[in-house]
C-alpha cells in the first residue's frame, strides 16, 4: 500500500488530521489499535476551546457540537464554603468553552470520515514505524492475522501517551519531562441533573471535586482520590458522600444522585516530550503531552497541535516548502509549555498536595482568596481557561 501520510491511533487528533488533509486533498490512512465500539466507549474530556471548535468546522464536523454544545460564559469556584465565579465571558472580551463530550466529538469526526470514504483500519497490531530519518519512511503493521506495509512521505504520531510513536524517536533524541501527581481522579457519568448550570471547581480539607456535564439530564464528576484506591473500593454511595462532603452546603444540598452509569480511575500527571518531531515523524496530542485534566486542555491540545501540524502538511503537498513542517514542534511546544503551565496552576491551586495545616495548604486557601478579590487574577484564569490563541 502507499500514501501520502500514515497516521497512528483512530482518537480525536489523529481524526481531525485525516479529516483536515482530505479536504484539502492530502491522502492518509489512520491505523487505530482498538475497534471503533471500543474507542466510542471512552468517556475524556468535556470542555471544548473556541479554537477546537472553529477547527471542527472547518473539518465540517461540526454540525452535531453546534447542536447539542452547551456555550459557557463561566465556571465556578468553591472553596472555604464561599464560591466565586470566573466571568470568562466578561473578562475576555466575550469569548466562551462548549462545553461537549469528546465521547460525540470523536462520533462526529468517525462520521465525517465515513462520508469523505476514509481509510481507518481498526484492531491493527505490531505498528512499527520505519526508515524515519530517510526521505521514504514505512509503517509495518497485522490485520487480520496478516502483515502489510504502507510506503507513505510523512508520519504523524497521535497514538496518545501509551503509543508506539513517541518511543519510535530514539532516547538520544528526546527529552521527556515530567511532574506526577501524588493522587487520582475518579470520575462518575450519571443520568442525574448536573450540580450546576455552569462547571464547578472545589476545594476543600476533604479533597478535589469537580461537578460538571454532558447535557441537562447527564452529569460528570470527579473527586481527587488516592493512587492507591481502587475502583472497587468506590461505591456509587461512597461516591455522592464524598463529593457531597467536598462542596459547600448550597450546592450539596441540592445534589441529584443516581446510579453511575460509568466509572473509572485516571492518575494525573504532567508530562511533554520534546521534540514534537522526528525526521519524518510529527506527534500530535496525548503521544506528546498530556496535562493534568484541572484546566481542561488535553483534548484542546491535540486540537492546537493538529492546526498546525495540518497546516504544515497541506503547505508542503501544495508548495513544496518545508517551512512549515521545519517549525512544527518549537510552534507547538510553545503553546503547549504555556498550556502546562495553566493546568499546573489550577491543579496545585485546587487539590490538597500536602496534609491540612502545611504550609502549602495555607498558600492555597491564599491563592484562591486573592483570586476572589482580584480582576487580574481572574482576567489571567480567564484568558487561560478560554484557550491562549492558535
Ligand atoms: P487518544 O489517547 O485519545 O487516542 C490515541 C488513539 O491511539 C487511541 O484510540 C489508541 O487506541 C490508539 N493507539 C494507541 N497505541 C496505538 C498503536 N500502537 N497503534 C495504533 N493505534 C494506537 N482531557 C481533558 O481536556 N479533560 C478531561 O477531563 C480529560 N479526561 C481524561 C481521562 C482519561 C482517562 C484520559 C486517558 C484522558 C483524559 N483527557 C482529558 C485527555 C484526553 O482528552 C486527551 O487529551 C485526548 O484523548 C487526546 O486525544 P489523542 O491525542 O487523539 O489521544
Ligand atoms: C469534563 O466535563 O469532563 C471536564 C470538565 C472540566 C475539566 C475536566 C473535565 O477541567
Amino acid at each position: 500500500m502507499k500514501t501520502q501520510l500514515v497516521i497512528i491511533g483512530g482518537g480525536p487528533s489523529g481524526l481531525l488530521l485525516s479529516q483536515l488533509l482530505h479536504l484539502a486533498g492530502v491522502d492518509s490512512i489512520v491505523l487505530e489499535r482498538k475497534s471503533r465500539a471500543y474507542v466510542l466507549s471512552r468517556i475524556r474530556a468535556g470542555v471544548l476551546e473556541q479554537g477546537t471548535c472553529d477547527l471542527m468546522r472547518a473539518a465540517k464536523a461540526g454540525a452535531r457540537m453546534d447542536r447539542h454544545g452547551k456555550v459557557h460564559a463561566g465556571f465556578l469556584t468553591a472553596f472555604g464554603g464561599r464560591t466565586a465565579r470566573i466571568d470568562l465571558e466578561g473578562l475576555t472580551g466575550g469569548k466562551t468553552v462548549l462545553v461537549y463530550g469528546q465521547t460525540e466529538l470523536t462520533r462526529d469526526l468517525y462520521e465525517a470520515r465515513d462520508q469523505l470514504n476514509g481509510t481507518i483500519l481498526h484492531e491493527v497490531d505490531d505498528v512499527e514505524l520505519n526508515n524515519l530519518t530517510g526521505e521514504t519512511p514505512f509503517v509495518t503493521f497485522s490485520h487480520n492475522g496478516e502483515t502489510h506495509r504502507i510506503d507513505c512521505d510523512l508520519v504523524a504520531g497521535c497514538d496518545g501517551f501509551h503509543g508506539v510513536s513517541r518511543r519510535s524517536i530514539p532516547n538520544s533524541v528526546r527529552n521527556e519531562y515530567e511532574k506526577i501527581c501524588p493522587f487520582a481522579w475518579i470520575g462518575v457519568l450519571s443520568e442525574t441533573r448536573p450540580a450546576g448550570r455552569e462547571i464547578i471547581y472545589s476545594r476543600s480539607q476533604a479533597g478535589f471535586a469537580l461537578c460538571s456535564m454532558r447535557s441537562d439530564t447527564l452529569s460528570r464528576y470527579y473527586i481527587q482520590c488516592p493512587v492507591t484506591d481502587t475502583l472497587e473500593a468506590w461505591s456509587d454511595d461512597r461516591f455522592w458522600s464524598a463529593l457531597s462532603a467536598r462542596l459547600p452546603a448550597s450546592i450539596a444540598d441540592k445534589l441529584d444522585t443516581g446510579p453511575s452509569i460509568q466509572k473509572n480511575m485516571a492518575p494525573l500527571r504532567a508530562f511533554i516530550s520534546e521534540p514534537m518531531r522526528y525526521g519524518r515523524l510529527f506527534l500530535a496530542g496525548d503521544a506528546a503531552h498530556i496535562v493534568p485534566p484541572t484546566g481542561a486542555k488535553g483534548l484542546n491540545l491535540a486540537a492546537s497541535d493538529v492546526f498546525y501540524l495540518s497546516n504544515a502538511v497541506i503547505e508542503f503537498y501544495k508548495s513544496g516548502s518545508e517551512t512549515g513542517l521545519d517549525a512544527y514542534s518549537q510552534t507547538a511546544l510553545a503553546r503547549v509549555w504555556k498550556a502546562s503551565r495553566f493546568s499546573w496552576f489550577m491543579t496545585r491551586m485546587l487539590h490538597n498536595f500536602e496534609g491540612p495545616d502545611s504550609f502549602d495548604d495555607r498558600l492555597q486557601d491564599a491563592q484562591l482568596d486573592y483570586m476572589s478579590c482580584s480582576k487580574a487574577q481572574q482576567t489571567a484564569i480567564a484568558e487561560n481557561y478560554v484557550g491562549l490563541p492558535f
